[in-house]
């Protein structure tokens, strides 16, 4: 059976490693402390997410350039931008183009090799637990490369593992990567565990209205993932802090 995820694997295999330049460490964005800010300014910290796949075809870098600015206009703490191009339809170039709107950019890929973390630079790269890579080695490679990692995990399993790395930063993926199935009870499930750990914790997928980020919000989440939402319309942003 060819999975997803499988398919993905192969595609990226088969194009190979892109190279890249990396800046130094002083420019890297925070996560952390803009999320903070946008609570200071009575906004629930949203990381926006550029998700071509949502509209069926990829973007232009101009309007990459647009959703960028107006994540910025409405309150985002951060832009998420998906670069997988053969299933998601992005780009390492989509990255780049979105960091210039000025706010932290997490790289989201299907990351399972060295390689490729070093593709483009990011002030997050996102590692996904499911993909059984030594997450551990993982995370300080992301780190050596200047990026912060954000960790990604599904069930408990998943949230026992990424707990016994070093990642300060956790996503909980209201979307079962195999089943594509979204059930916000997931990170009300998960969240309990890491709060008690202490790391930052993200709410990713599922989340399209006013009512449902509010209940990620009340789970403990200190930061939601929101990307078809916004993709319908990047004014949604400041809808779903109504
Ligand atoms: C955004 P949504 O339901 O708002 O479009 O979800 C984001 O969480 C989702 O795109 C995502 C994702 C991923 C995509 C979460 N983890 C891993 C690709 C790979």
């Amino acid at each position: 059976m060819h999975s997803l995820i499988d398919g993905i694997l192969e595609a990226s295999r088969a194009r190979g490693p892109a190279a890249t330049e990396l800046w130094p460490a002083e420019e890297r964005r925070d996560l952390v402390a803009s999320a903070a800010e946008a609570k200071r300014n009575g906004l629930i910290p949203i990381i926006a997410e550029i998700k071509p796949k949502a509209l069926g075809r990829t973007l232009a870098q101009e309007e990459v350039a647009t959703y960028a600015r107006a994540y910025a206009q409405y309150g985002a703490c951060a832009i998420s931008v998906l670069t997988e191009p053969t299933h998601f339809k992005g780009s390492l170039e989509n990255a780049r183009t979105a960091r210039r709107a000025g706010l932290p950019v997490l790289r989201k890929d299907f990351i399972f090799s060295e390689v490729q973390l070093s593709e483009v630079q990011a002030d997050l790269v996102l590692l996904i637990a499911a993909l059984d890579i030594d997450l551990d080695r993982f995370v300080a490679a992301a780190r050596d490369l200047g990026m912060e990692p954000l960790v990604e995990v599904h069930s408990e399993k998943e949230m026992e593992r990424a707990l016994s790395t070093e990642a300060r930063i956790i996503g909980i993926n209201n979307r079962n990567l195999k089943t594509l199935e979204v059930d916000l009870e997931t990170f009300e499930r998960l969240a309990p565990r890491a709060r008690d750990a202490g790391v930052f914790l993200v709410a990713e997928s599922g989340v399209h209205s006013p009512e449902d980020a509010v209940r990620m919000v009340r789970a403990g989440a200190d930061a939601l993932l929101v990307g078809t939402e916004l993709m319908a319309g990047p004014e949604r942003l400041g809808e779903l802090n109504r």
